[in-house]
């Protein structure tokens, strides 16, 4: 598996971050939901929930940074940038 450089992890935690909005760590579906509709996409309710359970790779029905983290390695090159552009592609990929 590829792996994301320092700095675009930087930047995907720091997204992560603005959206942790009680800073546990976790993104719920509301905060997951904020995140999608900052980067312009207006997902429903339910979409919001298969996204969430799609990257909720240990089922606590919670998004964790490692697995914001492996969603976004599933198939965006190393190489390319972590910006919100493409976090909204990945999204839509999944949606
Ligand atoms: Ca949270
Ligand atoms: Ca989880």
């Amino acid at each position: 598996m590829s792996k994301l450089q320092v700095h675009q992890l930087n930047q995907l935690r720091e997204i992560f971050g603005r959206f942790d909005m009680n800073s546990d760590g976790n993104l719920t579906t509301l905060e997951l939901a904020a995140l999608l509709r900052s980067l312009g996409l207006k997902p429903s309710g339910d979409q919001v929930e298969v996204l969430l359970a799609n990257m909720d790779s240990n089922g606590n029905g919670f998004v964790e940074f490692d697995e914001l983290v492996s969603a976004m390695l599933l198939d965006i090159d190393a190489q390319e940038l972590v910006n919100q552009e493409q976090l909204a592609l990945r999204c839509v990929q999944v949606l």
